[in-house]
């Protein structure tokens, strides 16, 4: 398990260079990982002993690993703007009751922006339109926000991606409860789109009015996360 856990990157990522990031991905993943030049542009921020996961993850932060006690972690669904009890007041699940809700499994590959692939990850848990339905989405929520117990971290979706019937809030990998260092006990899962959108040590959803821009977003990874084909 990996003890030591990086960024994606500690430096701005400007229009130009992540196009030439997604350029010289696509060539590299072509003639094989030991020669992908994305391992050095890595090097420009992150440590170049990137930790990884048996499964081939490399394990991100860019704020620790969030402390998880399973007796009072909860899933905080709050922001809804006039939200349908009329108060949008705050609900609080815990883990049991998350649990409780209707449940699936769906077998995605998942992607990293910077190149890298895990085929065939099997994640559980309950999908984000269950969530959302029960908070009641209000004619002005536009946008959802999530955001991650580590304080830091934070991404958006538009409703109408959201509701999309393959979006999860995961508990489980491989059949197995997520790791510490893989967002114990709640990561959102979005298979169409690239992983930085997939906000880990998930805490909050918040329904908005308007669009807040996630973490690597504001330092430069594109709003439109869907992966290129
Ligand atoms: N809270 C949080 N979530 C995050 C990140 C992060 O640094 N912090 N990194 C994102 C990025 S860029 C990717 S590719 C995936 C990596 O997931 P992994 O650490 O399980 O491999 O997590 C995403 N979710
Ligand atoms: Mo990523």
């Amino acid at each position: 398990m990996a003890s030591i856990a990086v960024q994606e990157r500690t430096q701005p990522v400007g229009r130009r260079l992540l196009v030439k990031m997604l350029v010289v991905g696509a060539a590299g993943l072509a003639v094989g990982p030991y020669l992908n030049p994305l391992n050095w542009l890595s090097g420009l921020g992150a440590s170049l002993d990137v930790p990884s996961s048996g499964l081939g993850f490399r394990i991100y932060t860019v704020n620790g690993i969030p402390k998880f006690d399973p007796a009072t972690w909860k899933l905080t669904l709050g922001g809804t703007p006039g939200g349908a009890s009329g108060s949008g007041a705050p609900q609080a699940l815990s883990l049991d009751d998350l649990k409780a809700l209707p449940q699936v499994d769906q077998t995605n590959d998942f992607h990293c922006v910077t190149g890298w692939v895990v085929k065939n990850v099997v994640w559980s848990g309950v999908r984000l339109s269950t969530l959302l339905d029960s908070m009641g989405i209000p004619s002005s929520g536009k946008w959802v926000t999530f955001y991650s117990g580590d304080g830091e971290y934070v991404d958006s979706l538009s409703m109408e991606q959201a509701t999309s019937p393959n979006v999860l809030v995961a508990h489980t990998m491989n059949g197995s409860p997520l790791p510490a260092e893989q967002g114990a006990p709640l990561r959102l899962v979005i298979p169409e789109m690239y992983g930085y959108k997939g906000v880990k040590w998930l805490n909050r959803i918040e329904i908005k009015p308007t669009l807040d821009i996630g973490y690597w977003e504001q330092r430069g990874y594109p709003v439109d996360a869907f992966i290129k084909k």
